[in-house]
């Protein structure tokens, strides 16, 4: 009797967890997730929050990457990349997003750089390179490809994060990136160096943590949103990535315990994958925060149902 009532409760226990998948890291905070999907495998790249439960400020020391096969087991590869790895960065590790091209992984950081020749500090964005998706990744640059200079009027000079990298049918790359307004620049083919003038979009409640995307003939521009509210994600879409750009509405709003979130977006396996981040966690916060999945659906127009927050998450992909 005693070992039947065992079994029953360790039954329960599995069932439970298996449907409580939401967050997907739990062994560590993580923040600001980007998948992508190379050889049948998802690989997701994370910052990775450090800050004390009463910190009032980020404490982000590095980016981790994360695998999976089936959306549900995810292997922690480690902290593969930290601003240390650019000799001109200082600071805090911010979103990022890696992309593949021409057979090596570009992963395009958010960082601060250091007060020197080049720079008076401030926000800036750098590109790692690797020819596997979990390293080793090094500077592809040796300086930084967008650079936000720190003045006297801009103490706080922290516009230039957040990039989200899209490369065309066509071949052209995009670099999108910005806190407060949207930039967007082309990038020579060889990823590492900007091809033309920035261009600033200001969408509708927009606010930082772009990511652009195209699926069928319909380009995304999904991003952050805020007012006096903590963040939401919302949307926007156009014929062309160079816009213009239609603002198409909310599809989240708030995630619970935490200011900010961060979209992250990825088709696999025939299913459509919205990442994002909350503060759920035991002992979890603004500072402290995790990474989540969920499911994304489209209306047959292309515009993008709203995201239904889950603790249940996805389910395992056979
Ligand atoms: O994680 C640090 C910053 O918070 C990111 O760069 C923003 O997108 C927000 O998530």
């Amino acid at each position: 009797m005693k070992r039947k009532l065992l079994t029953s409760a360790l039954v329960f226990f599995a069932v439970i967890n298996l449907q409580a998948q939401n967050p997907i890291i739990k062994h560590i905070f993580t923040a600001d997730p980007s998948p992508i999907v190379y050889k049948d495998t998802v690989f997701l790249y994370t910052g990775h929050d450090t800050a004390s439960v009463t910190a009032t400020n980020y404490k982000m020391p590095d980016w981790h990457v994360f695998s999976s096969t089936d959306m549900v087991n995810w292997k922690d590869y480690g902290a593969l990349l930290s601003p240390s790895t650019f000799s001109w960065a200082t600071g805090d590790a911010y979103a990022a997003q890696c992309i593949f091209r021409n057979g090596k992984f570009y992963w395009f950081v958010s960082t601060f750089h250091k007060n020197d020749e080049n720079s008076k500090g401030g926000a800036a964005i750098g590109v790692a390179v690797s020819d596997s998706p979990t390293g080793p990744f090094k500077d592809a640059i040796g300086k930084a490809l967008v650079i936000n200079e720190m003045t006297k009027d801009k103490p706080h000079a922290w516009d230039d994060i957040d990039p989200t990298v899209f490369v065309d049918d066509d071949n052209q790359g995009y670099l999108f990136w910005g806190n407060g307004s949207c930039k967007w620049v082309k990038l020579k083919e060889n990823m590492i160096e900007l091809d033309g003038p920035i261009t600033v979009l200001n969408p509708l409640h927009y606010i930082e943590g772009p990511w652009v995307y195209k699926r069928k003939d319909l380009y995304y521009l999904v991003y952050a949103s805020a007012g006096t509210k903590p963040e939401m994600i919302e949307y926007c879409t156009a014929t062309k990535p160079t816009g213009p750009w239609t603002y198409r509405g909310i599809i989240q709003d708030n995630v619970p315990n935490s200011f900010t979130t961060h979209p992250g977006i990825v088709d696999y396996k025939g299913k459509s994958y919205f990442f994002y981040h909350n503060g759920v966690l035991p002992t979890g916060g603004s500072y402290r925060r995790s990474i989540c999945v969920d499911y994304m659906y489209y209306n047959a127009d292309g515009t993008i149902k709203k995201i239904v927050q889950t603790t249940k998450g996805v389910a395992a992909v056979k």
